[in-house]
């Protein structure tokens, strides 16, 4: 595909709640962002105080000299490093000296060589708060645009080359509300504007809202995408599953495409390589196959296929309803088969099913290649391996239950309930409610023979 036939803007956004990334850590993304060609690194951790709760005030001289590397870093990849300040906790819009401060720091980065910036207005109220703006603007989106220009007439002296774009309080919706139709109607187009979607985490990305966007906003939307990020409420889910349902033709109707990543960077690169897949060919792109490839890659080809089976059970998101696909036909199969009277069969390949699945777990948890996915992933792992272990209590219980030895499946019974409580402790996600519906159907009918 040619440079002109896919997404202008291919960026990744350090954008979470949460524990920043490490300076390592962001070096190392950056080279991978340059290794999948990404162009973009947004630098905008929710948590990094000089850039949201302090954004007043100066970075402290060591974390200034780790921007340089990573302004250099991104400058041998041929990355955009963009810098992003969120001065919307404190900032009154109306103040002098307030607006003199963003661009104190932005100059700053701009003697270094950064060209692109952001202003980010995410996460705020909606209504103005300081008596002086109250005063001064009718809304919060005539500050806003009065803010906007006022760093943009004096960032675009600095030089032609000098970008902006800005996150609005409404980043997500139809693109007709008020706030955001004032917003795009009164900014040039050159301003880009970042949009989540119809909802802060958006199942689906598509042409229409896209171009519904634009009707209202006279901007092509930035797209934010609140994917693999799994912060606040998501923080149990482990967002390692590919990239779906964004449209193959948003490229032409976007000014680019930024995914928010997790607080776990290691983790991260799985479902970003897909990313990188579905920005470099839109309509060629298969999750499931760019997803074994990300796997492969990040996993290494050691421990790809027990991370699979993992994997296939840590899946759910707002993108994907369907968790454990595998382990559910497997369930499906398993009553199937018992029904027909084929119940030493059924049993069998249930028993196959948990002792891999507790193989697979020791295998990962013991060390893998990828020691700092493993690390990243440990939560995950530990519950994953405790699912076998409930798994493989309740197979006995049938196996004993239906062929009368009943003090075994009294034992096996006792057995499953423990390790259903110790499971039921770990609060990550992993096989969804797929467990909790075989495990209940076999209670159900201890139930039943009782
Ligand atoms: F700016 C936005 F586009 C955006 O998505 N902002 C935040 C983002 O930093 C965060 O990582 C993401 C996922 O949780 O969602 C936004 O933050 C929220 C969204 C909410 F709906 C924080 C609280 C919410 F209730």
């Amino acid at each position: 595909m040619s440079e002109l036939e896919r997404f202008a803007v291919r960026g990744v956004i350090e954008g979470f709640y949460g524990t920043p990334w490490t300076h390592a850590e962001r070096l190392d993304m950056i080279d991978f962002l340059s290794r999948h060609e990404y162009n973009t690194y947004f630098y905008s951790p929710k948590d990094d105080l000089y850039l949201r709760e302090k954004w007043m005030e100066m970075h402290p001289e060591s974390a200034s000299r780790e921007i340089n590397e990573l302004i250099c870093a991104t400058q041998k990849g041929n990355v955009h490093f963009v810098y992003c300040l969120s001065p919307g906790l404190s900032m009154e819009y109306s103040n002098q000296e307030h607006r003199a401060q963003i661009l104190r720091k932005y100059r700053a980065m701009f003697d270094r060589g950064v060209r692109h910036f952001a202003l980010l207005f995410d996460d705020i109220p909606m209504h103005l708060l300081h008596p002086a703006d109250v005063k001064r603007y009718q809304h919060l989106a005539d500050a806003h645009v009065d803010v906007t220009m006022n760093v943009w007439d004096e960032v675009r002296r600095w030089s032609d080359q000098v970008e902006l774009v800005i996150c609005p309080t409404q980043y997500n919706g139809l693109g007709k509300e008020p706030y955001i139709q004032y917003l795009g109607c009164h900014l040039p187009e050159v301003i880009d504007l970042f949009w989540t979607g119809r909802f802060v985490c958006s199942p689906f990305l598509t042409d229409g809202d896209a171009e519904r966007f634009q009707k209202h906003t006279m901007h092509k939307p930035l797209y934010w995408d609140n994917y693999p990020v799994n912060d606040l409420a998501m923080a149990n889910e482990l967002h390692i599953g590919p990239l779906r349902h964004r449209d193959p033709d948003l490229w032409s109707h976007s000014a680019g495409y930024v995914a928010n990543a997790m607080s776990r960077p290691e983790c991260s690169k799985i479902p970003l390589i897909t990313t990188a897949a579905y920005l470099r060919d839109p309509l060629g792109y298969d999750p499931h196959t760019a997803w074994e490839k990300a796997v492969n890659e990040v996993v290494g080809s050691r421990d790809a296929a027990a991370f699979m089976r993992f994997a296939d059970n840590v899946q759910s998101s707002f993108l994907n309803e369907i968790e454990s696909p595998a382990m559910m036909e497997a369930f499906l199969k398993f009553r199937f088969q018992f029904l027909q009277g084929d119940r030493r069969e059924a049993v069998s390949h249930l028993q196959t099913l948990f002792s891999e699945m507790e193989e697979s777990a020791e295998q990962l948890l013991q060390g893998m290649t990828n020691q700092k996915l493993a690390t990243e992933c440990r939560p995950w792992l530990e519950k994953y391996r405790h699912w076998a272990k409930v798994g493989q209590s309740a197979v006995g219980l049938v196996e004993a239950g239906t062929s009368g030895r009943l003090t075994q499946a009294a034992f096996h019974l006792l057995k499953l309930k423990q390790w259903l409580k110790r499971t039921e402790k770990l609060p990550q996600k992993v096989c969804g409610q797929v467990m909790n519906i075989f495990v209940e159907a076999v209670l159900q009918e201890v139930r039943k023979a009782t």
